[in-house]
């Protein structure tokens, strides 16, 4: 396996950063995740937007212009001969001292692009659902560190993560700080009702996912109405259908929640139907490269 590390190739045990990168000491830094399917990177120019506004957000400079970056994306995908990839790009703070101060790190930025096979949910868990709870643990508070970042300090997700796995279920519903549906640890969520389709709107620490904006773009081409909603959990224990996207999982269904049993507890048609049209999309549409 190689690794691009700031322009160069490494092999996997070659691939290392400074203990003293303040992405390892502070989180400090940001990311995204990112899928190929047969030789077309899924929504890339969108994945490169996300990451150069979660990096403007955090005034960090990525020393890139995007189109650069999307070559680099594509020659480590040509390194590797994958057709097929999970692609994790991160650029953190880069070098600096003991200290929080992000000026020590000045022009170190380090751009890290990981391309891998992709690990899923289990087929099964496509075909009977997913079984979710409600964890303790609520959302990141918008106004201290806005879920719009995809920054490298994910241990709100990781504590939710946590509580989701003591309780034996496949993912968390975490809430907002009001105590409404925010979104899961990697996932964002979709409920339907009466044929009508739910998904909390992205000021309520909820981060704007690119799998729930192709949800977004596909539903009303498909006739089925859309709504970017508050989401309460009693909305989500009484939906007909419930589903989570995200770039790993895609679309997932969902039939159980906090012991109640959604719908008719097996995958809606509304979310088979979604999850056809992604899979559709996915072989068409993307920036192609040849290996
Ligand atoms: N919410 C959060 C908090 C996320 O981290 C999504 C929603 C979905 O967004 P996209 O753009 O992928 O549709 C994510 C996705 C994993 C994993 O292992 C997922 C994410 C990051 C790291 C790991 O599933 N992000």
């Amino acid at each position: 396996m190689k690794i691009y590390i700031n322009g160069k190739l490494f092999e996997r045990e070659q691939a290392k950063i400074s203990v003293f990168d303040h992405g390892l000491l502070y989180g400090d830094g940001v990311f995204e995740g990112i899928r190929a399917y047969n030789k077309l990177v899924f929504k890339l120019k969108e994945h490169i937007d996300r990451l150069y506004e979660s990096a403007q957000s955090i005034t960090l400079k990525i020393p890139m212009a995007k189109q650069e970056l999307i070559k680099a994306v594509i020659n480590t995908l040509r390194a590797n001969k994958l057709k097929d990839a999970y692609i994790r790009l991160i650029v953190t703070r880069g070098e600096g001292d003991l200290g929080l101060d992000p000026r020590k790190c000045a022009g170190n930025a380090t751009i890290i692009i990981i391309t891998d096979k992709i690990t899923l949910y289990p087929d099964s868990l496509y075909k009977n659902g997913l079984k979710i709870v409600t964890v303790p643990t609520v959302r990141n508070l918008p106004e201290a560190l806005n879920p719009q970042i995809k920054s490298l300090n994910y241990l709100n997700n990781i504590l939710a993560k946590i509580e989701a796995i003591n309780a034996g279920a496949e993912e968390a519903i975490m809430l907002d700080h009001l105590g409404y549906v925010a979104e899961c640890t990697g996932d964002n969520i979709f409920i339907v009702r009466r044929k009508q389709l739910y998904t909390p709107p992205q000021c309520m620490g909820t981060l704007r996912g690119i799998t729930r904006d192709t949800v977004l773009e596909m539903a009303p081409k498909m006739k089925i109405p859309v709504h970017e909603h508050v989401v309460t959990r009693h909305e989500v224990y009484t939906s007909d259908e419930c589903f989570l996207t995200g770039t790993a999982a895609e679309i997932i269904p969902v039939v159980k929640v906090d012991g109640r049993t959604i719908g008719s507890g097996k995958p809606g048609e509304i979310t088979k139907k979604l999850t056809e049209q992604f899979r559709k999309l996915t072989k068409t549409e993307g920036v192609k490269y040849a290996l």
